[in-house]
């Protein structure tokens, strides 16, 4: 198979959910010398999308996405290490969690994966992440940052729960708080009073080194 042709049946063998399809292309895929980005930015993350596109549009429903999302996360795995393979030291120490009332995970994770390659400490705890467990996270490990994500509009006012429990437990000022998710926006992490928001996983990872080296750079003024 040539490299358009792993892209494609990676794209298509995605988007219906048949992970051990996906699985073997991607292995493929490295074995013939092709890139972790590639699959990922090529035919990965727009399968997803299509796949969301026909849910909208009615033609997909839970159980076509909950496959789809299930075999993009069996590439990740194997993706993971790749992505993560830079041997740089911990630049800093990154909590990171999916609001309360979402289960959506991919997105984070892959997040995760790329400020590990960059060289964070990542704590993730995972989905559906109570205010009261991200207080309880952030006193166990002190984080620099603490990374929220929210994938759909009826979960994103978490974000501004959260920041309120953590300012009235007096932890707000201790940390550098990280919004991002499908439907979040700049203007949205504004509104709630998060101090950076990051489109995707790269930008993420770009923007958390960013203030934090601003922080560190105010600290010592
Ligand atoms: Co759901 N789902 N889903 N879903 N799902 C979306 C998000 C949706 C947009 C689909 C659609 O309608 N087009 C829609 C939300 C609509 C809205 O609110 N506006 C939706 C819906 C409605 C639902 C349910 C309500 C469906 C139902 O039950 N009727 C339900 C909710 C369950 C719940 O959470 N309580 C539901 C369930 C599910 C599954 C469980 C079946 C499955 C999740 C599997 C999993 O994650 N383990 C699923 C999936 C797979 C999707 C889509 C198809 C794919 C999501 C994904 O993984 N994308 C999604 C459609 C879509 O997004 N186009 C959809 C790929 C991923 C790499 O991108 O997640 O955007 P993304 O992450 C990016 C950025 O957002 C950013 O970087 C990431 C990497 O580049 N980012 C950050 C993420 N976090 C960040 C944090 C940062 C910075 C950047 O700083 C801290």
């Amino acid at each position: 198979m040539s490299p358009d042709d792993i892209i494609k049946a990676l794209y298509d063998e995605t988007m219906v959910g048949n992970a051990p399809a996906v699985l073997a292309l991607t292995q493929q895929g490295l074995a013939a010398g092709m890139t972790p980005d590639t699959m990922l930015f090529d035919a990965l993350i727009p399968s997803l999308e299509e796949v969301g596109a026909r849910f909208e549009r009615g033609d997909f429903f839970v159980p076509e996405m909950l496959i789809a999302g299930k075999a993009m996360a069996g590439a990740l795995d194997v993706l993971r290490p790749l992505l993560a393979e830079t041997g740089v030291e911990t630049v800093g120490k990154f909590l990171m969690g999916t609001v309360k009332g979402d289960v959506h995970d991919i997105g984070k994770n892959l997040v995760n994966i790329m400020l590990e390659g960059a060289g964070f400490e990542v704590i993730d705890v995972g989905v559906q992440v109570s205010p009261e467990k991200f207080l309880e996270k952030i006193v166990e490990h002190s984080p620099d940052i603490v990374g929220m994500s929210a994938f759909l509009t009826t979960t994103m006012p978490m974000f501004k729960v959260n920041i309120h429990e953590m300012t009235k437990a007096g932890l707000r000022e201790q940390v550098i708080v990280m919004v991002g998710g499908a439907p979040v926006t700049q203007e949205y992490a504004d509104v709630v009073g998060a101090d950076g928001y990051a489109a995707d996983a790269s930008t993420a990872v770009r923007k958390a080194k960013a203030l934090l080296a601003a922080r560190r750079a105010m600290a010592k003024v």
